[in-house]
């Protein structure tokens, strides 16, 4: 099905760094069995690995703030029939149940999430996080980040799961969280949003044409910086960072 919208066209305009994003050595490694299983144990058991299985934990106690803000902003917005508010509160749902898997996993294989640090890509994603919590940051700048931050996400993991994928039965219950079709669906309507905005803002509907176009082009390059920051953050996952 053809797509159309503002977001497939930076995804085929910045196709090598989307594909950068969603198709990491990382992920290719679990897609293709090659993953060493005892460095994955050991990056979720031992101590000086052990770090990582709290990393995406730190990274999502930031990210529920900042899906509160956009929340907010869908709210300030005032337009109920769009539905963004429920496609944002169910967000915050998949966040609590995340936040309650990260804890079940540490605790099954003994980490303190309390005890561990984050470290500098973790550290530099959540400022930018926090950046994009600002009340100056359009709604549909923030929705943009929003939807990115998501998809990465899903097709990583989704990659992983789809026919002729050697991902090791160890690591599925891990790729489906963000790998499943709901997970999936959930993503579209994410984008829809941002697509609507996007268009709203480039049609010029909005007063000030200045103001949209500035919108729109800030919306790209915060979705070029989520692609940035979530290579750094699987360049964490592998060592190679
Ligand atoms: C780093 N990006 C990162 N962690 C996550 N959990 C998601 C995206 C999706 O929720």
């Amino acid at each position: 099905v053809p797509y159309g919208g503002m977001t497939d066209t930076w995804v085929k305009k910045h196709r090598p760094i989307y594909i950068g994003a969603t198709r990491h050595p990382f992920i290719l490694s679990i897609r293709d069995g090659t993953v060493d299983l005892s460095a994955f144990k050991r990056w979720l058991v031992s101590k000086p690995h052990a770090i990582n299985v709290g990393q995406d934990y730190i990274f999502v106690r930031a990210f529920v703030p900042f899906v509160a803000s956009v929340l907010i902003r869908a709210y300030k917005k005032g337009d109920e029939s769009s539905g963004d508010m429920e496609v944002i509160l169910s967000g915050l749902g998949s966040l609590n149940d995340e936040i309650a898997w990260f804890k079940q996993e540490a605790s099954k294989r003994g980490v303190d999430l309390s005890q561990v640090a984050p470290e500098k890509p973790t550290q530099h994603y959540c400022r930018f996080l926090e950046e994009l919590m600002r009340p100056e940051v359009d709604y549909t700048v923030a929705m943009a980040a929003f939807w990115a931050i998501e998809a990465v996400y899903q097709e990583s993991f989704a990659h992983c799961l789809e026919e002729g994928s050697k991902t090791p039965p160890e690591l599925q219950e891990a790729c489906q969280r963000w790998g499943n079709d709901g997970f999936g669906h959930y993503c579209s309507s994410l984008r829809n949003i941002a697509d609507r905005q996007l268009e709203k803002a480039a049609s010029g509907s909005v007063p000030l044409v200045k103001v949209s176009e500035d919108v729109v082009s800030k919306a790209e390059v915060t979705f070029l910086r989520v692609l940035e920051y979530e290579v750094d953050f699987w360049n964490m996952s592998c060592g190679t960072a």
